[in-house]
């Protein structure tokens, strides 16, 4: 990491640190855990020292939004982890029948915690998991996903589950919710960047136009097809800020004068990545 990607954004509301706390209170119930990342940011969403912190416990990588994603290079990030010694899991959640793979894993790796108890002559018990994630990646509507209905908050926002709380699944599996967390600074200005561009961290933490701006320069170096179609460019520029004009005068955002009204555009492109209007991207690259 070089000086010029450091930075020190300040966000970390209160009921990221209490529900920390509660984890750590919980740890001794829980048998495996869940750490859900977004296949668009494999590395950024990942929680610093969430290893650490689980060490003896079985852990299962859960990638979402693999729908939204560009697999050819979240693929190389499954790799990556595989190679790394993770159990992982590619999912898209706007499917129902996906879930099969994950419980059979679950089975898997607390096997010899069952067999134990069968030893000790105790009969097998239901296998509590936590699931646990930065904000918006997926983590209720998984949980969903696996109870079979709608038992645990969604929303397209940042801190949409406030609390703890444990689900029964239509298996043998308990499942504990958690608010989404991320650690006290985000010391890295392109993972800060990547968290805000898809919504895990709220709109307002960093300016705007810096997201934005970042977002279109992604576009620009990696995906300039999806760009252009979007937005009806003929030729993506270099200067993004010429693609920038451009894309308020294709929108419409111009105000009396003629200027480019900025922060709508702004508005828009943030939103359209949101909204899933632009999808097949992916933020972190294996080799940067
Ligand atoms: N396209 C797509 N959308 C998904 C997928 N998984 C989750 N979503 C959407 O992502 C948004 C956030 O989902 P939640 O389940 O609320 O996320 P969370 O991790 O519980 O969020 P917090 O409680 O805020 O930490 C919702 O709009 C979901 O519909 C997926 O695999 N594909
Ligand atoms: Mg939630």
């Amino acid at each position: 990491m070089n000086s010029e990607n450091k930075t020190n954004i300040n966000y970390y509301p209160g009921h990221m640190a209490k529900t920390k706390r509660l984890i750590k209170e919980k740890y001794n119930l829980i048998d495996i855990f869940y750490e859900v990342i977004d296949a668009r940011m494999p590395k950024s969403s990942k929680i610093k020292d969430i290893d650490e912190m689980f060490k003896d416990k079985p852990h299962i990588l859960i990638m979402t939004k693999y729908d939204l994603c560009d697999t050819e290079v979240t693929n190389k990030w499954v790799d990556y982890y595989k190679k790394m010694g993770y159990h992982i899991v590619c999912l898209d959640l706007t499917k129902n029948d996906i879930t099969t793979k994950l419980v059979n894993i679950t089975h898997d790796l607390t096997d010899d915690l069952q067999q134990k108890r069968i030893e000790k002559g105790l009969a097998k018990k239901d296998i509590r998991a936590l699931v646990i994630g930065v904000p918006n990646v997926g983590k209720s509507t998984l949980i969903n996903r696996l109870v079979g209905r709608k038992a645990a908050s969604t929303g397209n926002n940042p801190g949409v589950t406030k609390n703890l709380s444990w689900l029964k699944t239509n298996s043998d599996i308990l499942l504990l919710d958690s608010p989404g967390i991320l650690w006290p600074k985000l010391d890295n200005e392109t993972q800060a960047l990547n968290l805000a561009s898809l919504a895990s961290i709220p709109i307002d933490i960093l300016p705007i136009d810096r997201v934005a701006i970042y977002i279109l320069h992604i576009l620009e170096k990696y995906y300039p097809k999806i760009l252009k179609e979007r937005y009806n460019i003929e030729r993506v520029n270099e200067d993004i800020s010429i693609t920038y004009d451009e894309i308020g005068k294709r929108i419409g955002a111009v105000v009396s004068g003629g200027d480019i009204d900025y922060d709508r555009v702004s508005r828009t492109i943030l939103e359209d990545v949101k909204q899933e209007r632009i999808k097949g991207i992916t933020f972190d690259r294996i080799d940067d």
